[in-house]
């Protein structure tokens, strides 16, 4: 079983009283996260983005392949970019531009709850657009060569620790997701092995920020948890 290197492994002693402490004061800080539409210009600390991204790579992931690229954009020619590509398919996707909406109708009816629409200034506005990619191939050594595991998963899990820690350094983020988002890759500067995930827009509410109140409403635990 254990013939490969091993490294000892343990946590800090805790009570139980400590646990749950710990575990609801977490709780009640990842309840204060919103999704987050309307962002100032105002500066965010670098070094608050790069430990948010260091907590992301720390993620569970397909044998430890760290499937991952977190391409980091600041400048604001590459994020006036980045605004006008990602709004010209959306306005393809809600029929902004004259013809069919790409989105079912049903699809555009749940959407006008959360008000959104084609338009994405916040994609110029946020200091930070952190664009997450998944390496189909690639595994440790990043060369578009070896196979990896558990891709979606492994991305998935560590955009969740991304915006936790975002959240914990009191910075917004919205996850915005144009479809389909392959010009991300050249916008980037990445490999043709990599797809584009999501972009984690990041930065300070604007001062007259509001977030939809059907966002607001969470499922209680006996909806989302069963016990068996
Ligand atoms: N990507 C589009 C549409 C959109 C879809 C869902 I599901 C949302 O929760 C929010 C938006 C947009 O960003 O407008």
């Amino acid at each position: 079983m254990r013939d490969h290197e091993t490294v000892p492994y343990s946590l800090a002693a805790m009570s139980d009283e400590e646990s749950v402490a710990r575990a609801q004061a977490l709780r009640d800080r990842l309840k204060q996260r919103r999704s987050c539409r309307y962002f100032s210009d105002a500066p965010a600390p670098r070094e608050a983005i790069e430990a948010a991204i260091e907590a992301a790579g720390t993620a569970p992931n397909g044998a430890n392949h760290q499937p991952w690229h977190f391409a980091v954009v600041e400048s604001l020619e590459r994020k006036r970019a980045i605004r006008e590509a990602a709004e010209a398919e959306e306005r393809r996707f809600y029929g902004a531009d004259g013809d069919d909406p790409k989105a079912s109708e049903e699809w555009l009816g749940t959407l006008r709850d959360l008000g959104t629409d084609a338009d994405k200034p916040f994609l110029e506005t946020a200091p930070y657009l952190i664009v997450v990619f998944a390496q189909r191939k690639g595994g440790i050594e990043e060369d578009g060569q070896t196979q990896n595991y558990y891709v979606n998963e492994s991305v998935g899990i560590a955009c969740g620790m991304l915006i936790a820690t975002l959240h914990e350094a009191g910075l917004a983020t919205l996850t915005h997701t144009p479809s389909p988002m392959g010009f991300l890759r050249e916008a980037c500067e990445r490999p043709e092995w990599e797809k584009p995930v999501m972009i984690v827009v990041v930065g300070r509410p604007a001062i007259d920020a509001t977030v939809p109140a059907k966002a607001t409403r969470k499922k209680p635990l006996s909806q989302i948890a069963s016990w068996l």
